[in-house]
């Protein structure tokens, strides 16, 4: 999120909410927002969503595109936009890069073609354009309907660029409010629950894991040869590290082109760790997965479920650290190597999250954890213990910034404050400097002495700082940055420019901004570069002194001394240049987004013409296929329905936590599809009767069928937040006792087509081919059963 969402309610004129059923899934941060913004500011709202949602229901235009067209969709906005004059032309002649690559592509998006290919009327796209120009300051939302696709990276690429050309961003009211989803979902990603970043979007590159190691206290020769490959018999030569768990032995070896430098490469992502164990498709590593550890993410939400099911029946160990029993424990009928390890609860806990708008907030514990559940780092600590590195593992949280140099400071450390600190300290790269532990108790005593609009504090002892310090908050001092890229205000008051990422050129022009932009109160005037050892006494105009130059890093987000930011403060100079926004990515298979229809399309005719892309010999750890599995043939004859998944208000995720829950539980007894009358009826398929989803991929699910005007009689669409039902088959005996949900049903993922994002790995969940057919027979409905048509 760029600005946030108190920011909307008072600020926003219009709405751009796209791909986001805000209604149902976020009502108490997105919808309530939108609503207010509507009372306070007359702001139109506009909806862009394949199927009427709840959300749809508020929205003073509705677009209903098909699904995985968006990228044609704004570009027949911007088509519009550009063709009438309507861009902001300082904005993009001063703050971006690469306007007219995109006019190239935006020309070929006449309003007509847009409506062929989305189904989005020429009138209405024509509105939707003319809002969007005419009523600033504008924002635009999206959730999981821009981003769970091949096209994923794409879609929120041309939002931001969209936003670009109407002068939208760091603006009050504007900006790209991308609602996360979890609680802490933004904090996850921050600390690098990826497998292609370390924590804080470090890269994987040498010189970030030096940089950890440093911050650390870890040396950096030993820490690296964790990642050696391993071999049962000790080899002759180099120096082995022996794991006494395993009791296998570690090398690396240069000379074996399976043997690569491992900390350097992407990891197995969620979506596709299976294909690790199966080894259907070419992966690069030389053994199997044996193990798979799951702590906090439910696998039934995963795509390929019939896929995750035989690899778990493969694998040598499968652990569950949870509260619950995930659902993955039923899915295969094996009788060990399947251990449940009972995890705390976040209400058993304490520490700090990092909310959708950047924002941090405490989390005090509310009781101790019941029974004999650990929480979360208690268990990782013994698992630490066990595995040898248990000293290395919580080194960080004794270390402290001594003198501009990492230093031990103490023998133990206390939980969760010295993590809390530890995050701060090494955080450079997006700015969690200035959130230390002290800071996040602080605001939370303060609740009452923030302005919701603002987010500014405006009593007690907050006052001039942001609510949580929405990052980057680049030192102790530094207020928090509640609207991302706003050049009215100055460094100590949150503003900042682009960021200076991708060079200081690219084919002959400056990627920094013009020379009449400059932050207000920067001593350095114009664009800059982002700050270096290298480049600090030019761009700054200041001379280091030898300790200085002794101790500093090589960037502001490698430097451990702080002397980087600290001179930055002085000159109120934003560490990470300003720079100009890229519309075009070079290094990205699309340099431009690209309209590609979904690798299961329903229109052959535009599958020619608007391909997937090339199948990817290696993406991450496995090979991808697009364009095989696109034109192996047109998918659409056999199955001619499109289908994409929303979410219920009742359930969440893989749905486990509210399925146990007999209140909740009841509100949906059923796993269900929502499908148009006139469809359903073409296949004899009355309102409540049960039917079956077949996928390309040659699975089933068995689900019951919701007559509903919400969808078009070309698509379905359906929750995904059930599981313990494969295929058709209940797997109701297999949960351990006591522990049955009260609903159980199948789960989307079984049928979900196959497709990736190429950058991401995020699997196509919301567009692709079905077909469907009455099935015989009752439902699973175990609610009713048990307790009576009267519910609770
Ligand atoms: N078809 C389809 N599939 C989807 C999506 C979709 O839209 N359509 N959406 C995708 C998205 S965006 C997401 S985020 C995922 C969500 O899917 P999941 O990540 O599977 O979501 P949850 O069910 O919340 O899973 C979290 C698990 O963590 C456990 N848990 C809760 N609190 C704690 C704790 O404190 N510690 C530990 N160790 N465990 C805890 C819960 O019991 C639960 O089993 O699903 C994805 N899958
Ligand atoms: N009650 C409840 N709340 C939740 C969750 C939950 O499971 N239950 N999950 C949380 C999580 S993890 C997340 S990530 C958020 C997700 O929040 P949202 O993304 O707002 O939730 P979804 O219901 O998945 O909505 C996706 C929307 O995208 C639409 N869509 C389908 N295909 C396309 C397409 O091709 N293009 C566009 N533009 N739209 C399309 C769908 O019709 C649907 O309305 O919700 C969070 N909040
Ligand atoms: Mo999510």
């Amino acid at each position: 999120m760029t600005n946030h969402f108190g920011d909307m309610t008072a600020n926003s004129k219009a709405i751009f909410c796209i791909g986001a059923n805000s209604a149902v899934a976020n009502p108490v941060g997105g919808m309530k927002h939108m609503l207010q913004a509507k009372d306070r500011n007359n702001a139109k709202l506009i909806v862009a969503d394949p199927n009427f949602t709840k959300t749809a229901a508020h929205a003073d235009l509705y677009l209903r595109q098909r699904s995985g067209t968006d990228v044609a969709l704004i570009y027949g906005l911007i088509h519009i936009i550009l063709k009438n004059g309507w861009e902001d032309k300082e904005f993009l002649e001063n703050r971006t890069y690469g306007i007219e690559e995109v006019r190239k592509e935006a020309e070929h998006w006449t309003p007509e073609l847009t409506s062929d290919v989305t189904g989005v009327p020429v009138d209405r796209l024509i509105e939707a354009a003319n809002i969007m120009a005419h009523t600033k300051p504008g924002t635009v939302i999206w959730a999981l309907g821009i981003t769970q696709h091949s096209v994923g990276t794409s879609n929120t690429r041309i939002l931001p660029i969209l936003q670009l050309i109407l002068g939208n961003m760091g603006k009050p009211g504007g900006g790209c409010n991308i609602i996360r989803g979890h609680d802490n979902v933004q904090g996850s990603t921050d600390m690098g629950n990826l497998s292609d970043t370390l924590p804080m979007y470090y890269g994987l590159g040498d010189a970030s894991w030096k940089y950890y190691c440093k911050g650390w206290g870890v040396d950096y020769d030993e820490f690296i040869k964790r990642f050696a490959v391993s071999t049962k018999e000790p080899k002759q030569g180099g120096a082995p590290v022996k794991n006494t768990v395993f009791e296998e032995y570690f090398y690396h070896d240069p000379q074996n082109p399976e043997d690569r430098n491992w900390r350097n490469e992407k990891g197995w992502s969620l979506s596709k760790w299976w294909q690790g164990v199966l080894k259907e498709e070419k992966t690069f590593t030389s053994g199997k997965l044996r193990v798979l550890w799951v702590q906090g993410t439910g696998i039934t939400s995963m795509a390929h479920l019939a896929k995750i099911q035989e690899a778990v029946d493969k694998l040598d160990m499968l652990v569950v650290a949870e509260p619950f029993v995930n659902e993955v424990a039923i899915l295969s009928d094996r009788k060990d190597g399947i251990y449940v390890l009972p995890v705390a609860t976040a209400f058993e806990n304490e520490g700090h999250i990092s909310s959708t708008n950047r924002s941090g907030q405490w989390r005090t514990k509310v009781v101790e954890p019941l029974y004999e559940s650990k929480a979360d780092q208690d268990v990782m600590f013994l698992f630490a213990k066990k595995f040898g590195f248990y000293d290395e593992y919580v080194k960080g949280m004794k270390m402290a910034t001594v003198n501009h140099e990492p230093k031990q400071v103490k023998d133990d450390f206390v939980w969760p404050d010295d993590a809390t600190n530890e995050i701060a300290r090494m955080g450079k790269s997006i700015g969690y400097t200035g959130r230390t532990a002290e800071m996040f108790r602080r605001h939370q005593a303060n609740w009452q002495n923030f302005d919701p609009d603002t987010l500014m504090g405006i009593g007690g002892d907050v006052k001039g700082e942001y609510y949580g310090k929405p990052w980057p908050a680049w030192d102790e001092k530094h207020p928090g940055t509640p609207i991302l890229y706003d050049m009215s205000k100055s460094y100590a008051e949150g503003g900042c420019g682009f960021r200076n990422r991708f060079g200081l050129e690219h084919n002959g022009v400056s990627q920094l901004a013009s020379e009449d932009t400059t932050l207000v109160g920067s001593d350095v005037k114009g664009g800059y570069p982002q700050i270096t050892k290298e480049n600090i006494e030019k761009v700054l105009g200041i001379t280091l002194t030898e300790e200085e130059k002794r101790l500093m890093g090589a960037t502001w987000s490698t430097d451990h001394s702080g002397f980087i930011l600290e001179k930055c403060r002085e000159k109120g100079v934003v560490p990470f240049g300003n720079a100009r926004a890229r519309m075009i990515v070079w290094e990205f298979l699309d340099p431009i987004p690209k309209h590609r229809e979904p690798i299961h399309s329903p229109r052959w005719d535009l599958v020619q013409k608007y391909p997937t892309f090339d199948d990817q010999a290696r993406n991450f750890r496995v090979e991808t296929k697009y364009k095989s599995e696109q034109q192996a043939k047109d998918w659409s004859k056999e199955f001619p329905i499109v289908f994409s998944t929303l979410r219920l208000v009742n359930l969440s995720g893989a749905g486990m936590i509210e399925r146990t829950s007999k209140y909740l539980a009841a509100i949906t007894p059923e796993m269900f599809a929502n499908v148009h009358p006139e469809l359903a009826l073409k296949y004899g398929i009355q309102d409540r009767d049960m039917m079956w989803i077949h996928s390309p991929q040659g699975t089933k699910i068995k689900v019951r069928c919701y007559h509903t005007q919400m969808v078009t009689p070309d698509r379905i669409c359906m929750p995904y937040n059930f599981a313990g039902v494969m295929q058709g088959v209940s797997l109701e005996d297999r949960y351990p006792e006591g522990t049955k949900p009260y609903t159980i049903g199948e789960s989307f993922n079984t049928v979900t087509n196959y497709g990736f994002d190429p950058v991401t790995q995020i699997s196509e969940f919301n567009a692709g081919l079905c077909r469907i057919e009455k099935a015989d027979g009752e439902g699973f409905n175990t609610f009713f059963h048990e307790y009576g048509e009267n519910r609770v």
